[in-house]
């Protein structure tokens, strides 16, 4: 039988170049992108949408039935900054879309889970450098709690009622075709725009905040990666690490300098993410992403730099 994919969130920043990608590998037909927000002309020429509430669980169900979807990429989150400014908001968002899926998968209605979370579940008492898979876990944000949970609602899903649950701790994503909103590591795409624009760029991080980053096609390949493995090399039903490089401001800056010359960054807006930024890791161990199911990233900091330069200039 076909697989029929959902895939939640798909006009966020995940979500966009997820369903390109889905689309190419199992065919439009079979890739249902859905979100909140109506679609662009675009996104709705190439294959079926559905526009939907994740917190509505009747109306997830009856997506769900219509498509007779068999796997869900559930990518409808409140990032670190915006779910600070509304906790209750954020977390009831986190936390009701996951279980509103959860049940659905024991009880059968689809068979296998897509659920990220993120470098934000670790917190100030974690190792910062080369941060491990287990380790202390003491996120000291709303969203960061949603994560920390919803990694551990997944593996017990798992392990009580069988439900094949899959996720990824993503570090900051950056990508060109759809910007990011409400995060900490935003500033990373953020400061692209600015530079193919010829403009300085004033910075809310301090200059030598180091944080974990990937590029957008990494991610994907994590995603998919992690989803398309066989169950028994999906060892860690919480959450893996991945990662793929580190930066600082300071040097991402340098180095779009030296594509973009004259581009400089200033340090004038800093302000409460700096603080957000300041309890999460720097880098991180990923070893074990790599030794079950084959794990390895494409792009490193220069090549990542050269890649957004040349797709946001175009
Ligand atoms: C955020 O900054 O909130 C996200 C994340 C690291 O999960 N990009």
């Amino acid at each position: 039988m076909a697989e029929k994919i959902l895939v939640l969130g798909s006009s966020g920043q995940i979500g966009t170049d997820l369903v390109d990608h889905l689309r190419e590998a199992y065919g439009n037909d079979n890739v249902i992108a859905s979100d909140l927000r109506a679609p662009s002309a675009e996104r709705l020429a190439q294959g079926p949408f559905e526009q939907l509430n994740a917190m509505d669980a009747q109306a997830a169900f009856e997506v769900i039935k219509k498509h007779g979807v068999t796997q869900v990429y559930h990518l409808v989150a409140m990032l670190s900054a915006t779910a600070e400014k509304m906790p209750m908001k954020g977390w009831d968002l986190n936390m009701t879309s996951l279980f509103n899926f959860l049940e659905m998968a024991r009880e059968k209605h689809f068979k296998k889970m897509y659920w990220p979370s993120s470098i934000a579940a670790f917190g100030p008492q974690t190792p910062k450098e080369n941060t491990p898979q287990l380790t202390v876990m003491d996120p000291g944000t709303v969203y960061g709690i949603s994560k920390l949970a919803g990694e551990l609602w997944c593996d017990y899903y798992f392990k009580k009622y069988g439900v094949d649950t899959r996720g990824l701790r993503y570090p900051g994503l950056i990508s060109y075709k759809t910007e990011p909103g409400g995060g900490t590591t935003d500033y990373a795409v953020d400061i692209f725009h600015k530079a193919v624009k010829g403009e300085d760029y004033s910075c809310f991080l301090s200059e030598d905040r180091r944080l974990p980053m990937m590029y957008m096609p990494d991610a994907i390949k994590a995603t998919v990666g992690i989803m398309e493995a066989p169950a028994d090399q999906v060892k860690i039903r919480t959450s893996y690490n991945v990662g793929a490089f580190s930066f600082t401001p300071k040097e991402l800056s340098a180095i779009i300098e030296k594509e973009i010359p004259g581009f400089s960054t200033n340090y004038d807006a800093l302000d409460s993410r700096d603080q957000i930024a300041a309890g999460w890791p720097s880098s991180i161990d990923d070893r074990e992403a790599r030794e079950h199911w084959g794990w390895q990233p494409d792009f490193d900091l220069p090549t990542m730099v050269k890649d957004m330069i040349k797709n946001l200039s175009k």
